[in-house]
């Protein structure tokens, strides 16, 4: 395994229940670095463009909305393995799935309401930190 960046970020509920402290603490503990953070409201193509895989689903235009619906915590974070250990930290997708002691699966009942995004492979990863930091 080599040393990696993901793209992580608290989403508007987050940030609306006061999570971004007990977040960054968790990849802090860990041992991740965290190497670009900023509080900001994502446009509307912004938020289109960062879902663009999801641009055919049902709950895409819920999805948009609910991204762009208050501020956000983005942040870039490095480490080992840091893409696979950040996703199982945030907990699976479906509420159903996600363990107790995941990110998810302490703070969230609901797939849409989630707390937080993480990249999913080492191309979104790069995607995405352009996409929000532009590099
Ligand atoms: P993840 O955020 O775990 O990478 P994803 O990429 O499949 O999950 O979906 C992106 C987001 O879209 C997800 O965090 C919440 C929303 N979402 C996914 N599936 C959904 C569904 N069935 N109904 C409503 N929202 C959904
Ligand atoms: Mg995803």
């Amino acid at each position: 395994m080599a040393i990696q960046q993901t793209f992580l970020m608290v989403k508007p509920d987050g940030v609306e229940r006061q999570l971004v402290g007990d977040i960054v603490d968790r990849f802090e503990r860990r041992g991740f670095v965290l190497k670009e953070a900023k509080l900001m409201t994502i446009s509307e193509d912004l938020a289109k463009n960062h879902y663009a895989e999801h641009a055919e689903r049902p709950f895409f235009g819920e999805l948009v909305e609910f991204i762009t619906s208050g501020p956000v915590f983005a942040m870039v974070w490095e480490g080992e393995n840091v893409i696979a250990l950040s996703r199982l930290m945030m907990g699976a997708t479906n509420p159903a799935e996600s363990a107790p002691g995941t990110i998810r699966g302490d703070y969230a009942t609901t797939v849409a309401e989630n707390i937080i995004h993480g990249s999913d492979s080492l191309a979104s990863a790069e995607r995405e930190i352009g996409l929000f930091f532009g590099k």
